[in-house]
């Protein structure tokens, strides 16, 4: 197992400072999700970072001499570090030394499972590695990959600068493909009147956990974070009788490197075209507040904030303080509290979505059978009827309906729909 020293930089100029030790614990967290083994984890407080060793040069060799105590293989580094910056911490350390964005798109590397999936990640490691590539490509081995071989490999980053520009851009334009294949299928849906639903939220906040409880849908759950990267569609029928489609998607992080946010976004697409989002969080996390914040900045980078909202308080079978649940009810809108694991208040999420959902009106014309004339007081009850005639078939309306009541109406033969 790959062994790495962990070093979390505090800058007391960083713009949205999070308290040492919660990034500290993420970075850990980060590292095991790529089945390495953390040596130790050096907290260093600067009050800014230096252009040329991030660290200062002097703080470098003393990193070098810990590192070769403890038998580090790598270094990892809590933020990201320029190519320049990078260079010479490598040198001065003398041991592979990542920055934060490398090891995340190392995970994902791991991850990625479907075609596309990989497709994205290299799309995301090669735009990474692009400015980075100084001189005549001198330092591409030495940049290649993060943890373990992951990367996009020494073999490939032979290549030269142009050939990697010409990589990047085959690799949107079949990106560009299986985009439009997913629109043909979302087109279809909104032509069916279908309501989407996505589910939003931290990494490992218990989305895959929550759209396994409501649909079965089998996804792999994991106490790690970026488990699932490919988004997955499925049906659900609400309480009242609506067929929507529910997906669950990539999980977000605090200062999500920007790149992935990037190659990611023909998977977010499906969030994009969503109804309602579900931001499920973790209740039972003592940064909810932070983690809420960070997910809804990613939502405002991708321009997702006029999408109407649930948010879902999760693993509420953690808690026993029922006065810090009552204050996430408070602080935060729309609220639910649910346990995806327990299957818990599924029911009152459920009402919730159906309330949240816009309600939308569907104009049509249709004839009813004699043979169901109840149908027509529901109508005048639950629509608006613009138009009725009778005729010896049956009666012939033209009226606008709630989308629940049509797509109802829409699966019975016996009516007909012009
Ligand atoms: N106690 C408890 N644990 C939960 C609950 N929901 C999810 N979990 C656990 O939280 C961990 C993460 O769950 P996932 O469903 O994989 O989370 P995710 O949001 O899909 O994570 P990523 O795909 O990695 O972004 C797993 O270990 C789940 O078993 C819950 O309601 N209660
Ligand atoms: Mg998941």
């Amino acid at each position: 197992m790959e062994k790495v020293l962990l070093i979390t930089v505090d800058l007391e100029s960083d713009a949205e400072r999070w308290p040492v030790d919660d990034i500290a614990q993420e970075l850990g967290e980060l590292v095991l999700a790529c089945k390495a083994e953390v040596v130790d984890n050096i907290i260093s407080v600067r009050k800014k970072a230096t252009p040329n060793f991030f660290i200062g040069r002097g703080k470098a060799q003393e990193i070098g001499l810990i590192s070769e105590e403890l038998g580090a293989d790598t270094v990892i580094f809590s933020h990201d570090l320029s190519g320049t910056q990078q260079r010479n911490l490598e040198e001065a350390i003398g041991k592979k030394t990542i920055d934060r964005t490398q090891l995340i798109l190392d995970i994902f590397a791991r991850h990625a499972k479907s075609p596309e999936g990989k497709m994205q990640v290299e799309l995301a490691q090669l735009q990474y590695l692009m400015p980075r590539l100084v001189g005549k490509g001198l330092i591409l081995s030495r940049l290649g990959g993060g943890i373990g071989t992951r990367g996009p490999g020494e073999q490939k980053l032979e290549v030269d600068r142009r050939r990697i520009r010409q990589r990047i851009e085959n690799l949107k334009d079949d990106l560009k493909h299986l985009t439009l294949h997913r629109q043909t299928i979302r087109k279809k849906r909104r032509e069916n009147r279908v309501s989407s639903v996505a589910l939003v939220g931290y990494t490992n906040s218990g989305k895959s956990t929550l759209l396994n409880a409501l649909t079965s849908a089998g996804q792999i759950v994991h106490d790690a974070l970026f488990t699932t990267l490919d988004p997955l569609t499925k049906n659900l029928k609400l309480p009242n009788g609506e067929r929507i489609v529910i997906s669950d998607t990539v999980g977000f992080l605090h200062k999500l490197p920007h790149n992935l946010i990037e190659a990611f976004k023909a998977t977010l697409e499906e969030v994009k075209e969503a109804g309602l989002l579900v931001h499920v969080l973790d209740a039972a996390h003592s940064k909810v507040y932070e983690r809420h914040k960070a997910v809804m900045d990613v939502l405002n980078e991708l321009s997702l904030n006029n999408i109407p909202i649930i948010t879902c308080l999760n693993k509420t079978d953690l808690l026993e303080d029922k006065v810090w649940l009552a204050n996430l009810k408070a602080d935060f809108v729309n609220t639910v509290e649910i346990s995806a694991k327990e299957r818990s208040n599924l029911d009152g999420l459920l009402d919730k979505i159906q309330n949240s959902l816009p309600q939308e009106m569907v104009s049509v014309e249709l004839l009813v059978p004699h043979s169901k004339m109840s149908l027509v007081d529901l109508f005048y009850r639950q629509g608006k009827v613009l138009d009725i005639k009778y005729l010896q078939k049956g009666v012939k309306l033209r009226l606008n309906l709630p989308k629940p009541i049509y797509q109802k109406i829409a699966r019975d033969p016996s009516i007909v729909i012009y």
